[in-house]
């Protein structure tokens, strides 16, 4: 496969690619520690032949060295969430048939119990590590790279699969759109299990041989002393984001925020993603800091499909037009293509940024497709030439700062508490977290629950993002003639 074709690190030189703290490493460091993880992950073998080799790492040069590491040596990358509870993590091993899973030391002891349970071989990055690099292989661009899970309407998170063609088409797309360059330098805080965090900042940075500074957690004090400081020039982030910036100036000396917004004002751009950036936050961050957010539209499955442009107007409350390179067809519920505009319908999606499956999961992949389209589930219309996203028809996908998270798999959590007989998740309306995950509860007779309680049950059994904001106990759930609870009466319950 020509290099062209992998998603690498394109420059070799002594500029700086990762900035961690107080240390930077340049792509030739980067790059040479990343053929000696490759190699000592091949110890013998030629190549790993699509080994599945899970990482639970925040965002450090143990992660990018781990990722690019797997894909040179010829495994599939599985980044893991490093939020997650451990008892989440049994689902991702299992499901994707991990043998090794890499962590760094202060995860090992948390790690090892389940690791034995599953006969999964538990690394640090340094043990993986060779003195010295050895042959790598050629790998073909069809080639499975990455696993990232992603929750859908079933209760257990599935594994989409893609290529190393999907993961460089989903990059070299967004680098022409959004003109990255090397003179680039991009904070990254996302978690990254994530394409957000994955492919539209880390990787796209590290392609345009830009410098990306790694955050283990939005660190809102540091980030902003950053921007002040002018180091960065690009900055993508979700709506809640831009909302806890705004919260965080509310509770500033009106200097810094002047700072602060000062900073933003110097970058060349902002972008917003992952849910939708309601109007008013767009308004609000364009007073604040005079950007004008370019809010993009994108799946794990496609990548980014629909942007605002770069040049030219960014419409608040509008996700843009397709990218290029990206096929985009609203359907209606019979099928049949929308072609005119103010008429709704399902986004469908071909090109060479679709994913190549739903890992062990046939099924669930013939049925994402309809005639070579893959049918993403949200709703859209096409208003004067650009998108508007009308959300999604499930009930059970709650999308909260970012994440979708699934109601089911969350009631089946709860469930398993002994005071609780039935129970109904439901996303309520909620200006930081765009839904907060809000629980519904009928309780076994004669027990009785407060929230707090529950909160700390849930500590250690879900991801802290799960975790209910607030519950209602009620004496019973409203069902209809199927016996199915009924989410959109809940909903004027509460
Ligand atoms: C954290 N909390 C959340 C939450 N994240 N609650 C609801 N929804 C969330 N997403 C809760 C914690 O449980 C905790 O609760 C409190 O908020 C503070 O936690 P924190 O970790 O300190 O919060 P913070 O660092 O501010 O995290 C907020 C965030 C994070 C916005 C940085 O949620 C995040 O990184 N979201 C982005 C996810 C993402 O990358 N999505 C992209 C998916 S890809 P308590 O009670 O303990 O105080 C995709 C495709 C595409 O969708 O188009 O990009
Ligand atoms: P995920 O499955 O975690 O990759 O999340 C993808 C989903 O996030 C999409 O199917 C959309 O529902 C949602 N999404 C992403 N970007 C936007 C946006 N700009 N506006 C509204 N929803 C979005």
């Amino acid at each position: 496969m020509s290099k062209d074709s992998f998603p690498q690190l394109r420059n070799n030189s002594s500029k700086t690619a990762l900035v961690e703290g107080d240390r930077s490493y340049t792509y030739a460091e980067v790059n040479q520690r990343i053929d000696r993880f490759a190699s000592g992950l091949l110890a013998d073998k030629q190549d790993l032949e699509e080994e599945r080799i899970a990482f639970f790492l925040p965002a450090s040069l143990d992660y990018v060295t781990t990722m690019h590491g797997v894909w040179r040596a010829g495994g599939i990358a599985v980044p893991l969430n490093v939020a997650s509870a451990v008892a989440e993590l049994d689902h991702y091993l299992n499901c994707a048939s991990v043998t090794r899973l890499v962590t760094s030391p202060d995860y090992l002891e948390s790690l090892q119990a389940l690791c034995n349970d599953l006969n999964v071989q538990l690394l640090t990055v340094d043990e993986v590590i060779a003195s010295e690099a050895t042959a790598l292989p050629e790998i073909g661009e069809d080639r499975r790279a990455m696993m990232l899970f992603t929750s859908g309407t079933t209760n257990k998170p599935k594994g989409v699969v893609s290529t190393h063609k999907t993961i460089r088409a989903q990059i070299t797309t967004l680098l022409d759109a959004w003109a990255w360059s090397e003179n680039d330098v991009i904070p990254l805080f996302l978690p990254l299990h994530h394409i957000h965090g994955i492919i539209n900042i880390l990787s796209c940075g590290l392609w345009a041989g830009a410098t990306v500074h790694l955050f283990a957690k939005f660190d809102i004090p540091k980030i902003t002393d950053e921007v002040i400081a002018g180091t960065y020039n690009v900055f993508m982030a979700v709506p809640t984001i831009y909302v806890k910036l705004i919260q965080y100036f509310e509770s500033i000396d009106a200097e810094r925020v002047i700072r602060i917004c000062d900073g933003f004002r110097a970058m060349r751009l902002n972008i917003s993603g992952s849910a939708a950036c309601p109007v008013k936050l767009f308004n609000q961050w364009q007073e604040l800091t005079g950007q004008v957010l370019l809010e993009r539209y994108g799946m794990t499955e496609i990548g980014m499909g629909i942007s605002n442009p770069y040049d030219g107007e960014r419409r608040a409350g509008y996700v843009g037009q397709p990218l290029p390179g990206v096929q985009c067809q609203l359907f209606n519920e019979d099928n049949e293509p929308v072609s005119e505009e103010g008429t709704a319908g399902e986004i469908r999606i071909k090109g060479d940024n679709v994913f190549l499956e739903y890992w062990d999961n046939e099924k669930a992949t013939r049925e994402s497709f309809k005639d070579d389209w893959f049918c993403t589930g949200d709703v859209a219309v096409v208003e004067d030439g650009y998108y508007r996203i009308m959300g999604r028809s499930s009930v059970d996908i709650i999308k909260s700062g970012g994440y979708k998270l699934s109601a089911l798999e969350i009631e089946g959590v709860l469930l398993t508490h002994e005071a609780i007989v039935e129970v109904a998740v439901i996303g309520v309306e909620d200006e930081t977290w765009g839904e907060a995950v809000v629980a519904v509860i009928g309780l076994r007779d004669g027990a009785s629950l407060d929230y707090d309680e529950l909160k700390s049950w849930c500590d250690g059994k879900m991801s802290a993002y799960k975790i209910p904001k607030a519950i209602k106990i009620v004496d019973a759930l409203p069902r209809n003639a199927m016996g199915k609870v009924t989410k959109p009466a809940l909903k004027e319950l509460l």
